[in-house]
């Protein structure tokens, strides 16, 4: 998902385009400004912590794009993509390591594991907004 402040400053191309020339299908994207209510729920496993609130405000302050990719070990590569929690330690030639400085600003969130996926992609998409379709990277991919 890239975050509002990924939006705001129009790095959402970019961000897609990384997972498209990486190799990654896209079978889900939408942009929606999340209710704190979708928020909580999808924050749920954070709510203890004392960034909590400050990380639900900042994220229901724009609209974020949310998207479904598909391929061999999307999650860990994606994550591996995304670059460390915090930009500080973040490596450069990661997203985060490339465009972010501060740790609730850092453009973009992914899931971390196949059960969290799910979990998240049933939050924030519809079955019908999900899309089953043949690709060119089809070989790549599997
Ligand atoms: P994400 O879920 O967004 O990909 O990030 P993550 O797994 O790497 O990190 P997580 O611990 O799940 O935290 C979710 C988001 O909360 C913000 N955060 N702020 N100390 C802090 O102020 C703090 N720690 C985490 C970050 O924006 C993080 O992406």
């Amino acid at each position: 998902m890239v975050k509002p402040d990924g939006v705001q400053r129009g790095l959402t191309g970019e961000i897609i385009q990384r997972f498209e020339k990486r190799g990654y299908k896209m079978v889900g994207c939408k942009m929606v400004w999340p209710s704190k209510e979708l928020l909580e729920k999808h924050y749920a496993d954070l709510s203890g912590q004392p960034f909590f609130a400050g990380l639900i405000a900042f994220m229901a302050t724009g609209p974020v794009v949310a998207m479904v990719w598909e391929g061999k070990e999307i999650i860990k590569m994606g994550r591996m993509m995304l670059g460390a929690t915090n930009p500080q330690e973040s490596a450069p030639g990661t997203l985060r390591g490339d465009y972010s400085i501060d740790v609730t600003r850092n453009i973009i969130h992914g899931s971390d594991g196949v059960d969290i996926a799910k979990k998240e992609i049933g939050l924030w998409f519809k079955p019908e907004e999900m899309f089953d379709y043949k690709s060119c990277l089809k070989e790549m991919v599997y």
